[in-house]
């Protein structure tokens, strides 16, 4: 009897152990936030990360990228800060800390300065155990003294301590990445121009990283550097330089960081799906590594408001390519990537709609908008407000998005679904006619059935003279 029980007791715990890795592993393929859009952390708040890197810690991916939103959200390029998040699974990200601020560089320094500064990466150094973060750095108000800032932690997540703004050579230093090799050596690659010549260096760091060693290779001049080592081959991939407009990526091989290195092919279409290199997430699992190739989309009216396209890198050989996804399903703990499932699609046009009083609803046709047609409504103050009936079929939680059409006297919305805002506000003017799609984050219904997605006029942009809204579709993603 006692026996049976024991027995039965550890099949219960042998069946719950069973369920709870099957549900570990089917929980692991999840779909990445969409490329091109605002992307939120676990915290619900918009993620400040920009030139993301990446470095892999136990199971825990870091990222790390400088802040770029600010107080009056308009266009500058200053140092705020360097932040890091964490996730498990590339998807959900954990603000862990600003790591660095402008504060510490300019800590000890008689007159404190306006600092330009980006492409924070993060390496191990096994020997010394520290972490080391170099970025580039120069102030504001003098161009020509480019050089990298330097910083170390014990623990990835920081804080860093700032450790000074040094020069590995005459010519100064631009863009940059660091590399770090199976065997432990590191390299900083950067944009530099000496003698007059523009060109990218790849340099060997000290064996503590702490100090650039020796020169190894020079190429063409190229911007945004970003390496990764695949089956013993090399690959440097880049962007032209052409301010914040995206460009037409171009990548290099080499079987050693030294070279030679192959010619530049191109990578990407024309504008590398409207992205700038950043850095390639390397996701190790059990059955394969995957490759992701991550990229700035920069705004450049407000660089707060850039967000980031993500690409899994397809391989041909030697030859890495990418094709436009709008997001795709990764798996961290088995390194597999997918295509993902569609969202679920409803039309404006189409879906029973009501209105603030006195103010006017009607359906028009554009063959730009999805199913051919989108919704106009005509509002003449703030808060007043058109809402559509949603009938949700399944209870759970979803990724909302909406296509809008953007157009002169449009206003700026708040989404707000039963009651209760959703994501951020959404200015709808524009001199011209664009189709921007707004990711308004995640919401769980409770139940299914019907529900009504209300969009607020709240306020309008200087620019505009009008409150109307043109919307396309609300769109469900499980
Ligand atoms: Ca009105
Ligand atoms: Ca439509």
């Amino acid at each position: 009897m006692r026996r049976a029980v024991a027995v039965c007791l550890v099949c219960l715990f042998i069946c719950a152990t069973c369920f709870y890795s099957m549900t570990e592993v089917f929980a692991a393929s999840v779909p990445t936030q969409f490329n091109g859009e605002t992307w939120y952390d676990t915290a619900g708040n918009v993620i400040d990360c920009h030139n993301q890197s990446f470095i892999k810690v136990g199971n825990t991916y870091y990222m790390f990228g400088v802040i770029r939103r600010n107080e009056t959200q308009t266009y500058d390029n200053f140092f705020r800060g360097v932040n890091c998040y964490s996730s498990t699974d590339l998807v959900n990200w954990t603000f862990e800390r600003t790591v660095l601020t402008a504060d510490d560089i300019n800590a000890g320094l008689a007159n404190p300065r306006v600092w330009v500064a980006g492409r924070p990466k993060v390496i191990y150094n096994d020997l010394t155990q520290q972490y080391v973060m170099y970025f580039k750095c120069r102030p504001k108000d003098k161009g020509s003294d480019r050089k990298f800032a330097l910083s170390t932690s014990s623990t990835v997540d920081g804080p860093y301590t700032f450790q000074g703004r040094h020069l590995p050579t005459g010519g100064g230093f631009g863009d940059s990445t660091l590399f770090k090799d199976d065997d432990g050596t590191a390299y900083v690659i950067y944009s530099n121009l000496q003698g007059g010549t523009r060109t990218t260096r790849i340099d060997q760091l000290s064996n503590d990283y702490l100090s650039v060693s020796h020169n190894v290779a020079v190429i063409n001049k190229r911007e945004a550097p970003n390496v990764f080592k695949k089956d013993g081959i090399y690959y440097l991939i880049t962007s032209g330089a052409s301010g914040w407009s995206p460009n037409q990526a171009k990548y290099y091989t080499a079987t050693s960081m030294a070279g030679p290195w192959s010619a530049a092919k191109n990578f990407g279409n024309a504008t590398t799906y409207h992205s700038q290199s950043s850095d390639v997430i390397v996701v190790q699992g059990t059955s394969k590594t995957s490759y992701i190739f991550c990229g700035d989309r920069w705004d450049s009216s407000y660089l707060g408001n850039s967000t980031h396209v993500w690409l899994p890198i397809k391989f041909n050989g030697s030859n890495i390519y990418i094709d436009w996804y709008e997001r795709f399903n990764i798996d961290t703990q088995t390194g597999e990537w997918s295509q993902a499932e569609p969202g679920i699609k409803y039309e404006c046009e189409s879906l029973a709609t009501n209105v603030s009083a006195g103010d006017s609803e009607s359906d028009l046709t554009d063959s730009n908008c999805s199913n051919g047609a989108f919704n106009k409504f005509i509002g003449n103050a703030l808060n007043d407000y058109v809402e559509f009936t949603v009938n949700v079929a399944a209870a759970g939680t979803y990724t909302v998005r909406v296509g809008g059409k953007s157009g002169r006297a449009r206003g700026v919305y708040q989404m707000s679904i039963d009651g209760t805002d959703q994501g951020e506000r959404v200015d709808l003017h524009g001199n011209g006619n664009t189709y921007p799609v707004a990711n308004l984050g995640q919401v769980t219904f409770a139940s299914p059935g019907s529900k009504t997605f209300r969009f607020t006029i709240v306020d309008q942009n200087p620019s505009s003279t009008g409150y109307t809204l043109s919307l396309d579709y609300i769109a469900l993603y499980p």
